[in-house]
């Protein structure tokens, strides 16, 4: 039986990462170490998402696997991989996760110059269904380069002075999608199994300048602001075109994923009940709005680029409208024109 011809030579994340770093006189070689953790961590993720079914491992907390054994959430495990193998780096001084409460430090000894936001498992509601979930994070530089210990106003910058950005999917195939600086493109990385390597599969994504689907929860619409009533309405109204196709997963990576490849829009709108919306900024809503952004498209707060927000708390929420370029100015145009 012939199998696949073995590539001798594909582009792994690691060399892709080298290769960037190579470009840059300055580099330290901090950074490519960092996303080299990053990445022993996804795949570990990936691991445990995947035998999940297996082992039992399913979103109950206290089960045991079939060694009898005490499993933890995968959620809770994911957490464990991203600090354990962040901290062991030696790139980073503070660690922002969806799952603890307050900012992680680094001990001193094992400091660097990075701060790492993270949601470790986004979507977790999804697992025992078998959805596509994710792990999504972003990057800063400490702002002051000298010795000066991190604090929390490292942590609050806004999006556009990220570094870098990036998720991992674990749908039908796990793959990392990293955006390495402004200008450096989005580029999209499947796991190969067989040699246990992230492989170059989709170089340079670039988002279509308008789409054909809408995505939202409609389950919300009777707490909608009436912009977002009167911008879906028209995606479904032949009056205003050839009407849209309506995708929604529930996993923001799964979503964002799809509207990356295919175009259209993804939104989480503020409702009356949560007036910032439900996603997160700092690892949620920013670095999706770098990736998006780098990709040619854009990403608002209903009012200004999700990237400019000054967060205020770790953990503050925003509303975010993010995609095709085209689309998200018609959901801006249709909202400017109901404030007339
Ligand atoms: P809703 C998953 O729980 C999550 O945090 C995101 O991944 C997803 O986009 C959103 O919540 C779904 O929320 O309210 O539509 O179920």
């Amino acid at each position: 039986m012939s199998s696949q011809p073995m590539d001798t030579n594909s582009m792994t994340l690691t060399r892709f990462v080298l290769k960037q770093q190579r470009k840059i006189p300055t580099a330290t070689g901090d950074l490519t170490q960092l996303l080299n953790s990053l990445q022993t961590a996804v795949k570990a993720v990936s691991s445990a998402v995947r035998k999940a079914g297996i082992a039992h491992m399913y979103g109950i907390a206290g089960t045991t696997n079939v060694q009898g054994e005490e499993v933890k959430k995968l959620d809770v495990l994911s957490n464990e991989l991203f600090i354990n193998m962040l901290k062991s780096s030696y790139t980073t001084c503070l660690l922002v996760s969806e799952e603890n409460a307050d900012v992680i430090k680094v001990d001193f000894e094992k400091q660097g110059k990075y701060i790492v936001c993270f949601d470790p498992l986004d979507g977790s509601s999804n697992i025992d269904c078998l959805v596509s979930i994710g792990s999504i994070f972003s990057i800063y530089r400490k702002q002051d380069a000298g010795d000066k210990r991190a604090s929390i106003d490292d942590v609050l910058q806004p999006g556009n002075k990220l570094v870098a950005a990036g998720y991992a999917l674990y749908g039908s195939a796990t793959m990392m999608v990293l955006a390495l600086g402004r200008g450096s493109g989005v580029h999209g990385f499947m796991l190969d199994p067989a040699i246990g390597e992230f492989v170059l599969t989709d170089p340079n994504i670039k988002i279509p300048a308008k789409g054909k689907i809408y995505s939202i929860n409609e389950g919300y619409a009777s707490v909608w602001d009436k912009s977002v009533v009167e911008y879906v309405q028209r995606k479904k109204d032949p009056k205003y075109g050839k009407p849209y196709g309506a995708r929604y997963v529930g996993s923001m990576v799964a979503d964002v994923h799809r509207t990356l490849k295919y175009g259209g829009i993804f939104m989480y709108p503020a409702t009356t009940d949560s007036p910032s919306g439900k996603l997160r900024l700092l690892y949620e809503c920013n670095p999706m709005a770098y990736i998006i952004t780098e990709a040619g498209g854009s990403a608002v707060d209903g009012e200004i680029p999700v990237l400019d927000i000054i967060p205020s708390s770790i953990h503050q929420r925003s509303p975010i409208f993010l995609g095709s370029r085209d689309d998200v100015n018609e959901y801006l145009q249709v909202k400017k024109e109901l404030k007339l």
